[in-house]
């Protein structure tokens, strides 16, 4: 059954159905597309390549949050997404930024992005709250344990999918007692932050107790090891991160019909082509 997202995100598009988030990584090491984008340049071209596709918005990050991934230094961080956020933004592009970093969200915000994606929700760096408030940014808060070099220790629940929604509602009254606007306030499950694949699993299935905390949902399952598990061959080598591109797309219709608000992925067309299907059967459902 199709379940309408709760509402969409102020100063984002609006477009009446999933919106498609483009991954612009402008690292060296993030797990599928790591150093494909890292110059500045084919940065810029890449994000116009996935706005052209139709990508609603572009999730501009600087730093790997793959597993046992280094944190880049502040400084490092800047150099890689500034350059690329001025330009979209100064191009009209809606610009997101992958960012935990206060001093980040805020020069983002300032050069023209209008969304933070906190993949710690706050957590890793509070201030960021603070300063995301204080410049009328959206926010988008991540179920987060911990940095990517211990993440996996922290991947025990007593239950997934009521753990996740109790310490994300927790980030939520974080992100709302720091002065973001509720109207402008999204949620991630985190799928693959401290979750084993039956962790994710279970998250996905479990969407409806994320979806009642009243906030949309983003969801980002593009590429990720659970697929590659789940298409591993008969040896149990995992699928290649690159060939987890129609799973991705099945994941996306899947989540647009669970009333996800917005999807994150690296290829815009196939998925928003998964998007498209998803809501032409929504509405042929309700002209019934
Ligand atoms: N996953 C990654 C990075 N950022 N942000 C949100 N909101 N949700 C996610 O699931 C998420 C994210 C890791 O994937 P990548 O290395 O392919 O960017």
């Amino acid at each position: 059954m199709f379940v309408s997202p709760p509402r969409y995100v102020q100063g984002l598009p609006q477009p009446g159905r999933c919106l498609v988030m483009g991954v612009l990584n402008v690292t060296p090491d993030s797990f599928s597309d790591g150093g494909q984008w890292r110059e500045p340049d084919i940065a810029i071209a890449h994000g116009r390549e996935l706005l052209a596709e139709g990508a609603d918005l572009i999730d501009v990050g600087g730093e790997s949050t793959r597993p046992g991934a280094t944190r880049p230094v502040v400084a490092e961080e800047l150099d890689r997404v500034m350059p690329v956020v001025t330009s979209l933004a100064g191009e009209g592009a809606v610009v997101s930024v992958d960012t935990m970093r206060a001093e980040v969200a805020d020069a983002a915000l300032q050069a023209g992005a209008v969304l933070i994606n906190d993949v710690s929700g706050g957590l890793a760096d509070p201030e960021i709250l603070e300063v995301t408030a204080a410049r009328g940014g959206a926010y988008a808060a991540m179920h987060w344990r911990a940095h990517s070099d211990t993440m996996q220790q922290q991947a025990v629940y007593d239950d997934v999918v009521t753990d996740v929604t109790r310490e994300l509602s927790g980030r939520v009254e974080a992100a709302l007692g720091a002065g973001i606007d509720e109207q402008r306030l999204a949620i991630d499950p985190g799928l693959g932050f401290a979750k084993t694949a039956e962790h994710n699993w279970a998250l996905l299935a479990g969407l409806g107790a994320l979806h009642a905390l009243g906030f949309p949902l983003l969801i980002g399952s593009s590429r990720k090891t659970f697929l590659g598990r789940l298409l591993a061959d008969e040896d149990g080598a995992l699928r290649p991160a690159l060939d987890r591109e129609e799973a991705t797309s099945a994941l996306t219709t899947l989540s647009a019909t669970a009333g996800a608000w917005c999807v994150r992925v690296h290829q815009v067309r196939g998925n928003l082509d998964a998007v498209k299907v998803a809501q032409a059967w929504a509405m042929a459902g309700k002209a019934r």
